[in-house]
This record gives structure tokens, sequence and C-alpha cells, in this order.
């Protein structure tokens, strides 16, 4: 390869490292169905006609900073548009979600809402749902040792081949709501704003016979950039003395109808190596088998992501890996550079001059 080719080259995969740091969901399965989700990084990133996964304006992958949680961007993430199809889900049944990557130095919770559209979710306003959790997973096990990160929700996600699945709570009354699946990644969480969230909103119709509607909570409300649980230190486990001492933020989880839980979904699963199925609670523990090979043919596989080590970044974090799923033709973890907050933060207080 000649010098010039070979420069075009790496400036190319370089260019790809800032689009593909972070994620996306990729794949949603209810009811034995699959469905392809919102892919925000390719053209022409407006609405999908096709999907049950909410429109975003994350062209780069990137996230909700915390420092915006009072914008409504924090509800279905950036610039969200209204999925126009709605996927069919009986209520008791898991529904799962797949993730195109994940780079593991992104620890923090897992959080599930369901919010009721009062009508059809293609069209409603956003900043109307109320949003009530149905699952949550904090931290798992603490980091051992000065500065070692511990293990949380998020790393279950890389752990189960890049999916997740949760329980829509039997006791659901039937009817059309919006699930909003959240990662949130702390590694720069112990400073106040930066903290990174990752919400991705999906149309279900909850078909069943529950009677149940828990109070809930509109987006912008859910937290605040110094909540216990988004303005957190994850360097310093050892002077904790239980991963349980992690706060998840937002409301609490409610108890639902024939269920015995509405505490922290860690119970339990903080001991084993294996992933944590959970059991008789509502919290989302249980965590599928990879999605079989019909969901991944309808998926292409990520392309392979070479990490820059020359990209700068400011944060004083371990280099984040970049997990492609574990049905990927192309498995080999990549290295990446989380190198685009700061970036985020300025386009980001641009959008809101803009609204005003
Ligand atoms: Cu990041």
């Amino acid at each position: 390869m000649s010098s010039t080719l070979r420069s075009a080259v790496i400036a190319a995969l370089a260019g790809a490292v800032s689009v593909s740091a972070h994620g996306h969901v990729t794949v949603v399965k209810a009811d034995g169905k699959s469905y392809t989700g919102f892919d925000p990084t390719s053209a022409p990133f407006g609405p999908q006609p096709d999907s049950i996964t909410w429109g975003n304006g994350a062209t780069d992958n990137g996230f909700v900073l915390s420092s915006a949680l009072q914008d409504p961007d924090i509800i279905c993430h950036l610039d969200a548009t209204n999925a126009p199809l709605t996927a069919p889900v009986a209520a008791g049944s898991d529904v799962t979600i797949t993730w195109n990557q994940w780079p593991d130095s992104h620890k923090g919770p897992v959080i599930d809402y369901l919010a009721d559209c009062g009508g059809d979710c293609a069209t409603v306003d956003k900043t109307t749902l109320k949003w009530f959790k149905i699952s949550e997973l904090g931290q798992l096990e603490l980091g051992r040792g000065s500065g070692q990160t511990g293990r949380w929700a998020d790393d279950l996600i890389i752990e189960n081949g890049l999916t997740w699945s949760v329980t829509i709570p039997a006791s659901i009354k039937a009817g059309n709501y919006v699930l909003r699946h959240e990662l949130i990644a702390l590694h720069e969480g112990g400073s106040q704003g930066k903290a990174q969230l990752y919400p991705q909103c999906i149309n279900l119709q909850i078909t069943g016979s529950g009677t149940q509607v828990p109070e809930g909570v509109v987006g912008t409300q859910l937290y605040t950039a110094t909540d216990p649980g988004i303005l957190h230190n994850i360097y310093n486990d050892e002077n904790l003395p239980s991963p349980d001492d992690y706060i998840i933020p937002g409301p609490p989880l409610p108890v639902f109808d024939g269920s015995s839980s509405g505490g922290s979904g860690n119970s339990g699963s903080s001991s084993s190596a294996a992933p944590a199925p959970t059991s008789t609670t509502a919290a989302p523990t249980s965590v599928a088998t990879p999605t079989s090979t019909a969901v991944v043919s309808s998926t292409p596989a990520p392309e392979p992501v070479v990490s820059t080590p020359a990209a700068s970044s400011s944060a004083a974090v371990p280099e984040p890996v970049v997990s492609t799923p574990v049905t990927s033709a192309v498995p080999t973890p990549t290295r990446v550079v989380c190198n685009n907050s700061k970036r985020r933060a300025r386009r980001h207080a641009r959008q809101l001059k803009n609204l005003n």
C-alpha cells in the first residue's frame, strides 16, 4: 500500500472512531418477532417509516449529558421523533433489546421505563409522557482496589452479547406504551454535568388482562445533575462498603401487583461471574441469551473500529474497549477513545441557544 493510500485509510478509520465509539439499539425482539432498530448514524438520518424505535439525532452514537437533564432531549434522546409503528407484546413477557456495541469503560446502571401514550404512540407529545420504572439495575460488584471500577449493569450488556432483556410486568393494563430503555455511563460521572445518558424509546402495544398503570414522572423531571446516582465517581469503590450503596437514579421502582419486588434490582446479582438471572421480581435482570441467527441476519454486522492512539482525551479514564456482538462476523474487541463529550457539550449548548 502506498503511503498516501495508507494515510487515507488511516484517516478514514480515525473518522469512524468518533461515529462508532458509543452505541445504538439495532434490534428489538417482542412476542417472538424481531424489529430493526433506528440507526442514527446512517443516512438519511430522519425518521424511519418502518420502525418501532424512535428516531434521534445522535448521528455519532452519542449521548445526552447530565448537564441537560431538564431538556426534552433526555426523554427519548437528542431531537427524538416518534416511531411510526408499534410492536404487540404480551404483558408478562420479555422484550429483548440489542445494541450494536458498548465500550467497556462505560459503567453505570440500566433502567427501563414505560409511559402510557393514552392513544397513539406514533403521534403522542413526548413531553407529556409520564414514565414509571419497570426495572432497574445498578452496580453488581465493587472495584477491587484503588481506582478500580467494579461490575455494573452496563457490563451485563456486554457479557450477554450486547442484549438486555426486560420483563413487561404481567399486571400492566393493556394499551399503547412507550418503553424507554436507558444506559447510563458514569466514567466521567464524578464531574457534575458529565455523566452520559443513552435513552432509546420503543413503541409497544401491551396486551393482557392487567389493570395497573403506576404513577409516572415526565422525562424532564426524572433526574437532576446532582442526583447521587448521576453525580457519582466510579473510581472510589475502595471507600464503599457495598455495591448496594450506589443509588440508582430516577423515581422509585413501583411495586407491581402479583410481584414481590419494588426494591433494588441489585439483589442476588453480585455473587457470581455468570449473568444474573432473576426470578420472581419485576426487575429485568433476567438476561436473555443472544438473539437468534434470524435476528442477526436482518442486521448488518457492525464494522470493526480501529482506534487512533493520538486522539486526545482529557478524561482520566482508562481507554474504552468497544465490544462487538458475539454474533458478529468480526467479534474482535477493538479500542476506541471516548473523546467527544466536550464537543457534545458545545453542540448541545448551541442547540439550547437556538431554542431561545
Ligand atoms: Cu463515551
